[in-house]
């Protein structure tokens, strides 16, 4: 194979090949280079040197149900589609009844992962949680339950009245097993305030994350991307996560297992009604993952995510520093009610076939990296 150098165009990046071969951590303003050069493919050539390091040609995947147990929600993110405020004939919560029959349909056979996040509805306290975690539980001991964003966490463990160890500690006997990356969105304090008006800060979600890995409890972290922010945001964000990352790591703990970088979907929501925002497009959509690859050097996993980027571009991110394509995916709503026009779902031979015609070794797993024998599909 030829040399990593001889891949860059950009002479600018030659520093950071340097680093990049020598696992040294880069910096803010590497950051900020890797958004700003024309040399995309070199950005990614780097990436997919250390995708290759961490895990050779293997691509991950998993059997995943998406289900939103409310989508009554007080706060105001202008970039949702989703929300209900409470009166509104969209509005629904969901009973552990209502998951049940839900998952009892037969396309539901081999959802290894139960991925659940939702709004913020005054309605919900730490009860109905438990309630719902032990139902499903009993009923599909082997499903897999990840569920709330940091925020929701938050949210919800404060209208309990009861401090978020507390929620937590109460969910986890009740069956939670790891949560979502959502609800990070974009953490420049400035910048939030403006696209989640009334949403809890940076510093929320962070501490909530750094509590869930002191509970020993892995989680994933995302970023929104593609709407008003800019590079200098992006690397902040991706940066304050590393931070975390290492002092969850210094004392012990699992961490982030993923990082998922989120593209906007610009439909039906108050932000594209405010702003003109085109689509995210391809280059943009892997220089996200490639850039992810490169500065989360202490975050096993970067998903390319299909649902917001679509199957083709997916298999593509593969080779841009991406080593798992998420899942199944059967019945998302956030995404969709914001105009994604990706499948409802693929199955598991559809994965299989991109992740192989990609030139990678699919590998189904479960949310703690796993993987099992795929049966013929
Ligand atoms: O929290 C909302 C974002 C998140 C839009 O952890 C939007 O494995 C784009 O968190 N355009 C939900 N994004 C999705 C999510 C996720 C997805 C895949 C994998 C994992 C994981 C987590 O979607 C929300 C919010 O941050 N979102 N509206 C929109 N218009």
């Amino acid at each position: 194979m030829l040399p990593l150098a001889s891949r860059i165009r950009d002479p600018r990046l030659l520093p950071l090949v340097d680093k990049v071969l020598r696992g040294e951590r880069l910096t803010f303003d590497d950051g900020l280079l890797l958004y700003e050069t024309p040399d995309l493919s070199g950005v990614g050539a780097m990436a997919n040197h250390v995708r290759t390091r961490l895990h050779g040609r293997k691509s991950y995947y998993v059997v995943s149900r998406r289900l939103s147990y409310t989508n009554v929600c007080y706060t105001h993110c202008q970039f949702c589609a989703f929300q209900a405020k409470p009166g509104d004939p969209r509005a629904y919560a969901l009973s552990a009844e209502d998951i049940i029959r839900e998952l009892e349909k037969p396309d539901n056979a081999g959802v290894r992962e139960l991925h659940m996040t939702s709004g913020h509805n005054p309605k919900l306290k730490i009860d109905y949680f438990e309630d719902l975690f032990r139902k499903i539980k009993a009923r599909f001991p082997s499903i897999h339950l990840k569920v709330f964003t940091m925020i929701e966490m938050d949210y919800y463990a404060r209208i309990s009245g009861l401090s978020t160890e507390a929620f937590l500690d109460r969910c986890l006997a009740a069956g939670l097993e790891s949560c979502p990356g959502g609800g990070a969105e974009i953490f420049d304090e400035e910048l939030r305030e403006r696209i989640c008006i009334g949403k809890k800060d940076a510093q929320v979600w962070l501490d909530t994350a750094a509590l869930c890995h002191r509970k020993g409890i892995p989680t994933n972290c995302t970023m929104l991307y593609g709407h008003i922010e800019e590079a200098r945001h992006r690397v902040d964000h991706l940066l304050r996560l590393r931070d975390l990352q290492d002092r969850s790591r210094a004392a012990g703990y699992e961490g982030f297992l993923a990082f998922i970088p989120l593209a906007y979907q610009n439909e039906e929501n108050e932000l594209s009604r405010t702003h003109v925002i085109h689509e995210t497009t391809g280059t943009q959509d892997l220089r996200e993952i490639a850039v992810a690859r490169l500065l989360l050097d202490n975050i096993p996993h970067i998903k390319a995510y299909w649902v917001m980027i679509s199957p083709g571009l997916a298999q593509i991110a593969l080779s841009y520093g991406a080593d798992d394509v998420d899942g199944t995916v059967i019945a998302e709503e956030i995404a969709h009610d914001a105009g994604a026009k990706t499948p409802q779902g693929l199955t598991q031979g559809d994965l299989e076939r991109l992740i192989r015609e990609a030139g990678y070794e699919p590998l189904e797993r479960d949310n703690l990296y796993n993987t099992y024998e795929t049966a013929a599909v």
